[in-house]
């Protein structure tokens, strides 16, 4: 079982497209166990994008990240941290496959509507990021069994 950080940014908030990408997760049978709406603060969006500092996207990207509320969610599953890579699809839009979140609402690099952390490492990181300990709740679906989750 894997924890994994993904964050609605502006452009999703914007074009009222929270609800559609939740829904995403929720069907996969991912659980949810954290979700809030918040305005990011300059340090902190200067703190994820750290290893993009000095890149030609950087302060375009830190500027849109900053221009409105993001949704933060924590979600928990079997091999949670590809399955939402998956789901979200390649960084650019323009790249990503139909029928993944970035390749069905985006035709840009920079406006992709979300973010997914790409690794156990950067999962751990970014789930104490932007949740505390107490925000994140432990909980067991009763369709668990049915999905498989569990299963050899
Ligand atoms: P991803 O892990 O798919 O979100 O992609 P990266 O960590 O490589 O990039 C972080 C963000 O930088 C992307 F979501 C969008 C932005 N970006 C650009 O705006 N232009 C680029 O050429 C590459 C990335």
């Amino acid at each position: 079982m894997e924890r994994t950080l993904v964050f609605i940014k502006p452009d999703g908030v914007h074009r009222r497209a929270v609800g559609k990408i939740l829904q995403r997760f929720e069907d996969k049978g991912l659980k949810l166990i954290g979700l809030k709406l918040a305005q990011l603060s300059n340090e902190l969006v200067n703190r994820h994008y750290a290893e993009h500092t000095g890149k030609p996207f950087f302060e375009s990207l830190v500027q849109f990240v900053l221009a409105g509320p993001v949704v933060l969610i924590a979600l928990e599953g079997p091999e949670a941290i590809a399955v939402v890579r998956k789901l979200v699809g390649a960084t650019s839009g323009l790249e990503a496959a139909p029928g993944t979140i970035r390749g069905d609402f985006s035709v840009s690099k920079s406006f992709n509507l979300i973010h997914a952390s790409d690794g156990p490492e950067s999962a751990a990181a970014e789930l104490s990021r932007f949740f505390t300990d107490e925000e994140l709740v432990d909980w067991t679906p009763t369709d668990w069994g049915w999905l498989g989750v569990g299963a050899k």
